[in-house]
């Protein structure tokens, strides 16, 4: 095992016995939700992997080393610190463990550091993408790269319309990543269940993605598969209220001359701000549903 990842004890112990083990992420808690809803957050999160047979591993970098599995503590530590925490992307992992630094993982590096500790499994809210005028300013999330090239499942509910949706399921295909609707034909697109885009598969059981993602690793046929699970309906918001925010929060950064890392957790920010909290309760319930469909998934790997 690599010198760098530290198991927690409950996850080495699950990964022993061949237990199901759900990886989830990071930046989600230090970038993508305020201080206290993030912490509860994570907390719920786990529970709800534990209620449906799994164990949950929270992923971060802490002192420098890649944790697989993070105590309550280091939860409330990577929350509480928020956005000063280093969001680490996969260029960031070298320079973070020779300095023995903190970091909090993006769906690149939480997919990292769980096929090190064996673990095919990660549940998420929404994944990085081609963001729109990625024609100009050659803005990709380093998350498409890595689901071309990791061995993992990630479950997340789409992607949001911070992005060019069309371009990045472009990518995607080019890079021979299946792209699954769970109970669905079209891609959903985060706080809504619609974007219009069409997905290459749709899966209506835990057992069948179990068994898709099973067949891609016997083959050995390198990368992972993007599932994606639609809010449930009662928590949707409306397309035109969330639309109106995103348009918004892309003419600010554009106008404040944000770019590179810092541009994701920006727009989540300001759409959450824009549309007074209501984005947040949606995407609390988005993330509690893809926990509960990637507990399912891993039990369902197991068998
Ligand atoms: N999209 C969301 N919520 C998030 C992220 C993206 O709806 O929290 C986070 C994830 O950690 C994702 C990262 O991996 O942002 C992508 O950042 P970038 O666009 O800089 O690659
Ligand atoms: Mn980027």
């Amino acid at each position: 095992m690599n010198r760098y990842l530290q198991l927690s004890s409950e996850v080495d112990k699950a990964l022993r016995e061949g237990r199901a083990v759900v990886a989830l992420e990071s930046t989600i808690i230090s970038h993508g939700m305020p201080y206290p809803q993030n912490v509860e957050t994570a907390l719920r999160v786990e529970q709800t992997i534990r209620d449906n047979g799994a164990v949950p591993a929270t992923v971060a970098v802490i002192g420098g080393r890649l944790k697989a599995g993070c105590t309550p503590e280091e939860i409330e530590y990577l929350g509480k610190k928020g956005q000063a925490v280093t969001k680490a992307s996969r260029r960031d992992l070298p320079v973070l463990i020779a300095r023995g630094e903190d970091g909090a993982t993006t769906v690149t590096t939480t997919m990292i550091i769980a096929a090190m500790a064996g673990i095919k499994v990660f549940a998420t809210g929404g994944i990085g993408g081609v963001h729109r005028g990625a024609q100009q300013t050659f803005d990709i999330s380093a998350d498409l790269e890595e689901l071309a090239s990791t061995p993992v499942m990630v479950i997340c509910a789409g992607a949001k319309s911070i992005l060019d949706l069309g371009l990045t399921l472009e990518y995607l295909e080019t890079k021979g990543v299946p792209v699954i609707g769970y109970g669905t034909d079209e891609l959903p697109a985060f706080y809504t269940r619609h974007s219009g885009f069409g997905v290459d598969y749709r899966i209506d059981t835990p057992e069948e993605l179990a068994a898709m993602f099973q067949a891609k690793l016997d083959c050995g046929l390198k990368g992972g598969v993007l599932v994606t699970n639609p809010i449930p309906e009662q928590f949707s918001m409306p397309k035109d209220v969330i639309d109106c925010a995103i348009e918004q929060a892309l003419h600010e950064a554009d106008e404040q001359g944000i770019h590179g890392k810092q541009t994701t957790p920006f727009l989540l920010a300001r759409i959450k701000d824009l549309t007074g909290g209501d984005s947040l309760a949606a995407n609390i319930q988005l993330v509690l549903n893809n926990a509960r469909l990637a507990a399912r998934t891993a039990v369902a790997m197991m068998l």
